[in-house]
């Protein structure tokens, strides 16, 4: 469907002026918006699946489930497929790899001895989109982590082998941040954890803290790489205990001085990560967010504009606190248009940050400094039906990327032209 654009620009000059009557600044949210990158996971193009062995079966305690065609199978397609995603998404965003997605020429190359010029390639695409890269040592999908452990294994030679490929991690990160002038935020998740109730917890945790400990050691400035670490509440296969649990990484994070990854899908299922962010921010140097949506369970679903991704957004958003937050996708749905899910979680994030910077967060706090709850109340509700939409349509329109479902109709050909003929 074609927007009409003068009826786009008049929606938009009358919930303009609609928003200036609540004191609220609908050109000021824009360009806020505009500030707010977004890190792009690259693994929901390709069900987490990386290009190290044709066919490598995801495992560690996470799984997509589905079988929609047109996967990306190699780094170029990949690329391709992201480049559409983000001709679809507006403003410039950051790209989230994984380890699993170098390009080796062919040559299978330990991940242990990866570096920089395995992902030259991402750095050239990067460089010339003027977007940021961020990254994650993969710890999973390996006979390394066949046990179901790996930086907290028994075993001193396995947890040196992880150790060694988190080192290289760090400087390959490193190295995204110097070509790309942004630091890359490194992420650190394991799958460690126990199927059934363990004898000793204590002892893997303690291999874990000391592992990492083994990682950072090496000192890389903040100025190219920023450290995180992710914790879990239970994984497939996990269900016990998982040794990288909150209470053990926020420890981690506040004492070591790094960032903490808090996913949405990573606690007990009535448990909201918007809840942690205001704790969280008051103890750390600074979180990294998997945006996600779980159902019944870590389920990594495309997130939709539903209640909990507009508060994570509104905890971004209120306290300003925008640099101390990275915020990226972690979703991975194989049932779907992966364009589509890149394309819609990303909006949909975009959308919840646009609605929360449509609020005259001032006046709220003052009511609610006052204890004046009905007026809270009522204000919030009220502000549920303002035109947003217009607003959110003129935001697209003068990013120049499709207003409503235009952009389906992008991707739609883009399936009918590029991915059916992937097979
Ligand atoms: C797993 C974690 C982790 C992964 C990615 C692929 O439960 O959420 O972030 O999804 O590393
Ligand atoms: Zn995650």
């Amino acid at each position: 469907m074609k927007p009409n654009t003068g009826a786009l620009h008049k929606a938009y000059e009358l919930a303009k002026e609609s928003y200036a009557a609540w004191g609220i600044d609908t050109e000021a949210a824009m360009t806020a918006l505009d500030a707010l990158p977004i890190s792009l996971h690259c693994w929901q193009g390709d069900d987490v699946a990386g290009f190290e062995a044709p066919d490598t079966v995801l495992s560690g305690g996470i799984m997509t489930t589905g079988a929609y065609p047109g996967k990306a199978r190699n780094a170029e397609e990949l690329r391709a497929d992201l480049d559409k995603a983000l001709s679809l998404i507006p403003g410039t965003h950051r790209l989230n790899l994984h380890a699993i997605y170098a390009e080796t020429g062919g040559a299978t190359v330990d991940r242990t001895e990866l570096g920089p010029e395995h992902f030259t390639h991402w750095m050239q695409w990067a460089k010339e989109k003027n977007i940021g890269l961020d990254f994650n040592p993969t710890m999973f999908s390996h006979p390394k982590s066949a046990d179901g452990f790996t930086l907290s294994h028994p075993d001193k030679s396995i947890r040196e082998y992880w150790i060694a490929h988190c080192k290289a991690c760090r400087r390959i990160g490193e190295a995204f941040g110097r070509e790309l002038g942004t630091p890359c935020v490194t992420n650190i998740w394991v799958i460690d954890g126990f199927k059934d109730i363990p004898i000793d917890r204590m002892s893997p945790r303690q291999r874990l803290c000391d592992s990492l400990d083994a990682i950072l050691e090496e000192p890389i400035s903040s100025t190219y790489n920023l450290d995180a670490v992710e914790s879990k509440l239970f994984g497939i296969g996990s269900e016990a205990c998982v040794i990288g649990s909150h209470e053990f990484y926020m420890g981690y994070a506040a004492t070591r001085k790094i960032l903490l990854c808090l996913d949405a899908g990573h606690f007990h299922p009535t448990e909201v990560i918007s809840n942690k962010i205001s704790s969280c921010l008051l103890f750390l140097e600074g979180l990294l967010l998997h945006v996600s949506r779980p159902i019944r369970w870590d389920s990594d679903h495309v997130v939709i504009l539903d209640d909990e991704l507009r508060a994570i957004a509104q905890e971004i958003v209120r306290y300003n606190q925008s640099k101390r937050i990275h915020i990226g996708l972690d979703f991975f749905d194989a049932s779907i248009n992966r364009i589509a899910a890149w394309v819609i979680g990303t909006r949909n994030t975009q959308k919840a940050l646009l609605l929360a910077l449509l609020e005259n967060t001032e006046t709220l706090r003052q009511i609610e400094e006052s204890f004046s709850f009905t007026d809270r109340l009522a204000y919030l509700e009220e502000l549920k039906s303002m035109p947003f939409g217009a607003v959110w349509d003129y935001y697209c329109h003068s990013r120049g990327v499709p207003v409503g479902t235009a952009w389906f109709d992008a991707v739609k050909e883009y399936e009918r032209t590029i991915l059916a003929a992937r097979g």
